[in-house]
């Protein structure tokens, strides 16, 4: 999009300061971002784009992170920069719409900074901590959430759609992808046994942020400790263990999420140790015996939630995910399967750790 309609879309905005620039960030895979940059001593933005085919109500999903966010601001020592605070619009909405566009605005987090990789267990371990924390905020949270993504971790609901993906062969592709539909096939049974615990209430819910990987979470310059999550796109009421499971699959892997050697991609232990430390340093005391009970298996369901996401994103002909070259979905699957092979291959001593620490 070219900079004056970015500016145009600015100023939009009740910005503090005279906006100077407008110019993309990051790498999200839904949303597009960019930092707004205000002249002399006023605070900069982030502004987004919100992607209106993953979200069908923006107005809904802008309100849950106004919630939310206020929620944490009333009990963190320094609300400016330990939670997200949303810019209206001049007219006071909470998100403009430009040509059948939803766009939204924050604040810039000053001092912080963001990963795409865990590089250090004490990076893991802070990481843990902080979306531990931020459960922990939000456990008192009375409010209902809107369903921003429905069945967004909710494997039945993904098995579903599954089914209909490859039954509809959309882009042509089912016939090649045997051997990558019987990974998903041969798993059915154990994720929605697993699934079936959260239906039934032997695993509660709560409010969680359910998309917890590391380039999501802002942490502060100098100390590395978790200043916020960012990316409240998708807090909902689901259950806790998702953020540690997606989380996992994001700290742990020693490759890329979309690496092309495989050879590269597996899941380090002892990373997988210091975010369960960190995590249950918080939420130890508030989970249940059947939280604990699975929540190594946690990294292995939403693991496999990944690969099964990003193959029927490339069933149905890359309408999701924003892909940079024509088989990027497919090498994502792969990797993530890889990561997932590696993670089942370790998953009795993952057990003992989370045995041993709780
Ligand atoms: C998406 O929005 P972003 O880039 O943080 C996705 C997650 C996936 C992730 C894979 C709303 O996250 O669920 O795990 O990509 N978010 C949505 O990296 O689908
Ligand atoms: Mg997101």
């Amino acid at each position: 999009m070219n900079s004056e309609k970015l500016l145009q879309i600015a100023s939009l905005f009740a910005f503090e300061g005279e906006v100077v620039s407008v110019t993309p960030l990051g790498e999200g895979f839904i949303n597009d971002t960019y930092v707004v940059q205000t002249a002399a001593d006023a605070p900069n933005y982030i502004l987004q784009r919100k992607n209106h085919y993953v979200f069908p109500n923006v107005p809904a999903m802008m309100e849950n992170i106004v919630a939310v966010s206020e929620h944490i601001k009333r009990k963190v020592a320094d609300p400016m920069r330990q939670a997200l605070t949303v810019i209206p619009t001049h007219d006071k909405k909470l998100y403009a719409e430009v040509n059948g566009n939803f766009w939204a605005a924050c604040l810039f987090i000053s001092d912080s900074k963001c990963y795409d990789r865990a590089n250090s267990t004490k990076l893991a371990r802070q990481g843990g901590a902080g979306i531990g924390r931020f459960q922990t905020l939000l456990a008192d949270f009375d409010k209902p959430l809107y369903e921003t993504i429905k069945g967004f971790h909710n494997i039945r609901h993904r098995f579903e759609q599954w089914d209909a993906a490859v039954a509809a062969d959309a882009a042509g592709r089912v016939a090649e992808l045997s051997e990558e539909i019987g990974w998903i096939d041969s798993r059915r049974e154990q994720m929605l046994a697993f699934w079936s615990l959260v239906e039934d209430g032997t695993i509660p819910t709560r409010v969680t942020h359910n998309d917890t990987k590391i380039s999501n979470i802002l942490f502060d310059q100098t100390t590395d400790e978790v200043l916020c999550a960012i990316d409240l796109d998708t807090v909902m009421t689901s259950t806790s263990l998702n953020d540690f499971g997606d989380a996992i699959r994001s700290y742990t892997n020693t490759g890329a999420e979309d690496d092309k050697d495989l050879s590269r991609v597996s899941m380090d232990l002892e990373m997988f140790r210091a975010y369960a430390e960190g995590f249950l340093s918080e939420r130890k005391a508030t989970m249940t015996a059947s939280e604990l009970e699975w929540l190594a298996f946690s990294g292995i369901y939403i693991t496999f939630e990944q690969v099964l996401r990003f193959l029927m994103d490339y069933i149905d002909g890359d309408k999701y995910y924003r892909i940079h070259y024509p088989s990027h979905n497919l090498i994502r699957t792969r990797a993530q399967y890889k990561l997932l092979q590696s993670m089942e291959g370790q998953y009795s001593q993952m057990q003992s750790i989370i045995k041993h620490l709780s």
